[in-house]
């Protein structure tokens, strides 16, 4: 079931419209108040600012609406046909009231959502696929009805790039046989969290002690540091060689990146 939350959209601020004249003395319901209205997208990047205060509701609203949002009031509707395989991004963050998108294929009656959100959503769109996209107001900022809507729709920006080291040298604990490994993760740009996982296994006389740890790392265009602990799935780990394995990854608005890394760490005791 989708879930009505949001997208850390980086160009949230970008377009923010303020200042614009006072109230419309008499402003009429816009033309795409409706499904059968829409405003056809003919290419990306597309953008538009509307007055959305005199735009209602109606049953289509309540049949998209698989998302738990608050409200589905004011909506207005676009329709876009990708040309290529890609993902795209619906950004209304610059609108001046809490408003909220949803993308959906379909028809009235036969509608699938395939993402809806505050602020703005990602979808992966498919060549010569026909997408509705749905602007509402979801009530979130507490009153009125619309406003000042702002819609961006662009090709999504690529997963940030990934690079990721392991320090030569961990640490093992000889009472707990816990051993700590750390390094260092560098994405090309902001992406909020990233996690490392890595697996660690050694050889301890017969057997081949293996272990998994994890962390999240802040994604924030300069090389971060990390740590984790990892435990022995089958018994302790020991002072010598130990061979890692890494894998880390970041996300972007629409995609995720990864990134494969493996080395031999020497492992030293810390007691
Ligand atoms: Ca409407």
């Amino acid at each position: 079931m989708k879930v009505f939350h949001g997208l850390a959209l980086a160009a949230a601020t970008a377009l923010l419209t303020v200042g614009l004249a006072g109230p419309p003395a008499l402003a009429a319901a816009p033309s795409n108040d409706a499904y059968g209205g829409a405003v056809v997208i003919p290419a990306v990047p597309f953008s538009t600012t509307i007055d959305t205060t005199e735009a209602t509701t109606d049953a289509d609203d309540v049949e998209l609406n698989v998302c738990g949002a608050p409200a589905m009031d004011a909506s207005v509707w676009y329709r876009f046909t990708a040309t290529a395989d890609e993902a795209y991004i619906a950004d209304v963050s610059a609108s001046d009231y809490s408003a909220g998108v949803f993308v959906a294929t379909g028809a009235p009656g036969g509608f699938t959502v395939l993402e809806c959100g505050p602020g703005g959503v990602a979808w992966q769109a498919m060549a010569g696929e026909t997408y509705s996209i749905i602007v509402i107001d979801d009530q979130q900022d507490g009153g009125g009805n619309g406003g000042s809507m702002s819609l961006v729709i662009d090709v999504a920006p690529p997963p940030p790039a990934l690079e990721a080291s392991i320090d030569p040298t961990g640490r093992f604990d000889a009472r707990t046989g816990t051993a700590t490994i750390s390094g260092t993760l560098e994405c090309s740009e902001e992406a909020g969290a990233a996690f490392v996982e890595a697996q660690l296994t050694q050889r301890v006389g017969r057997l081949l002690i293996r272990g998994f740890g994890f962390t999240e790392v802040l994604c924030d265009g300069t090389a971060q540091p990390w740590s984790m602990e990892v435990i022995g799935d089958n018994g302790l780990f020991k002072g010598g060689k130990a061979a890692t394995v890494t894998f880390s990854i970041a996300c972007g608005l629409a995609s995720c990146s990864e990134y494969f890394a493996e080395r031999t760490v020497q492992l030293k005791g810390k007691r």
